[in-house]
């Protein structure tokens, strides 16, 4: 059985905007109010995904959710044509139309949680759609993304969210990540929250998004072998300095793990239990980079996103760590990148990307994509509108610059033109990538 890891990236939405809806990251408040550029976001994140292709490494796209999202309004009790519901959404509560405009959706790695094939008892890729219900504005995006995923992956297990309560909050694969001596054998599923119920350590500051009974509870529906899961629980200290996710103080690929050294609670213990959980499926040698605070604060992970880089690995064997371009000139970042590349590990090469618009908001290269692993039968089984290649790539170019708007302020939301310019572009885009009803719209 010969499988691969496909990145899936999102494509940001034509309302991508700056509202500081997200509590606890820090980049989403500093920036609020401030105009957006939804083309160039759309543009860069796209260019990112030609980027990877170029490299050799599989890209595929996820369609955009369709905002404003009327529906939700239309359900808290706005009635009346579109522009009515706008209007008076606009006028009685603004930071609800700003929430069901969000377009944060872009961040694939909290679409879900994906187990391959070799990891789970009944040799099925299982899909699990995160229920976000910690963001009022990205708990409406579930039901959407399950029926794109289905609509990708029609030979997949699909689980339905986590039930939407606080004891399972659930923010999908930014909370995992999967180690393995290549992607065909079966791998090490790392699991990492934020908070336990039966634990004391917590946040004071920020919440906690990911539960301990998510996590759980997902490993256990993926049917996974309890020798080849770890549960981890972050450091409170590193989510009130704005670690809202693990991918924001963590990155693995195959044999390659990079966190920060105050990543996790008791993080000794959770490294010395990842080395052996590794050792016991993999011959190959696990190589865990520690970074310390004296090389990197934790602040300072935060505002390079240095650990929300890509690790991929490439035709070659090799990988190559795909870093925010706010790491470039970042001297602590810089020196620190150098080192891992000097250390003599697959990790041999390193790129600078820009997703400035996305990062305004939180998000850097890891967060606009989700990792699936695909054995040959699966890959064959996807459907193949989505995945990049030259001619896709032009298109989307195309399509991005005919329907997207180069400047987003939040009184632009309640205009009715904007809401008919995304439901034509979701429109259109469908016909390019194949999969003509797949919105409740059409
Ligand atoms: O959920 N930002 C997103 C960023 C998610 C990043 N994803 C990962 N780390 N995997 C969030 O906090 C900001 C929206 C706004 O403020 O307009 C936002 O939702």
């Amino acid at each position: 059985m010969n499988a691969r890891e496909v990145n899936f990236d999102a494509l940001v939405g034509p309302t991508h905007n700056y509202a500081g809806l997200a509590y606890g990251n820090i980049a989403s408040q500093k920036n609020k109010d401030a105009p957006s550029n939804p083309r160039q976001a759309a543009l860069e994140g796209l260019a990112k995904m030609k980027f990877l292709a170029d490299l050799g490494v599989p890209q595929a796209v996820l369609p955009p959710q369709l905002r404003p999202d009327l529906a939700t309004l239309r359900t808290l009790g706005f009635t009346g044509c579109d522009a009515q519901v706008l209007d008076k959404t606009a006028k009685v509560d603004p930071t609800l139309l700003a929430a069901v405009s969000s377009s944060s959706a872009m961040w694939a790695a909290n679409a879900a949680t994906l187990s391959p094939s070799p990891d789970t008892a009944d040799h099925q890729l299982h899909i699990s759609p995160a229920n976000l219900i910690s963001q009022f504005h990205r708990s409406i995006e579930p039901q959407t993304t399950a029926a794109i995923l289905r609509a990708i992956f029609p030979a997949a297990l699909h689980h339905p969210p986590l039930p939407s309560q606080s004891r399972w909050s659930d923010e999908g694969a930014a909370n995992h990540t999967r180690l393995c001596q290549n992607h065909s054998s079966p791998g090490l599923e790392i699991f990492v929250y934020g908070r336990d119920e039966t634990a004391t350590a917590a946040p004071k500051i920020y919440p906690a998004r990911q539960t301990a009974d998510a996590s759980r509870a997902l490993a256990r529906r993926h049917q996974l072998n309890p020798d080849r899961t770890c549960f981890l629980q972050q450091n409170p200290a590193a989510i009130d300095a704005g670690v809202f996710h693990n991918d924001v103080a963590a990155v693995g690929n195959q044999n390659v793990f990079l966190c920060h050294a105050q990543a996790y609670l008791d993080q000794p213990r959770a490294l010395a239990e990842i080395r052996t959980k590794f050792a016991a499926l993999s011959p190959s040698p696990l190589h865990i980079f520690e970074i310390p605070d004296e090389e990197l604060t934790l602040t300072q992970a935060v505002e390079t996103y240095l650990f929300n880089s890509q690790i991929v690995t490439l035709p070659d064997g090799t990988m190559s760590l795909i870093a925010p371009a706010e790491c470039e000139h970042h001297a602590q970042a810089r020196a620190v990148i150098g080192r891992l590349l000097a250390a003599g590990t697959p990790l041999q090469s390193a790129h600078f990307l820009s997703v400035r618009q996305s990062m305004r908001n939180g998000g850097g290269p890891a967060c606009l994509r989700l990792r699936v692993v695909l054995t040959d039968a699966e890959l064959a089984a996807t459907h193949p509108g989505v995945f990049l290649n030259d001619a896709l790539y032009a298109r989307l170019v195309a399509w991005i610059n005919k329907h997207y708007r180069e400047e987003l302020r939040a009184a632009d939301l309640a205009d009715v033109k904007l809401f008919d310019e995304c439901r034509a572009a979701l429109d259109d885009l469908t016909g390019i990538i194949g999969l003509p009803r797949l919105y409740d719209f059409q």
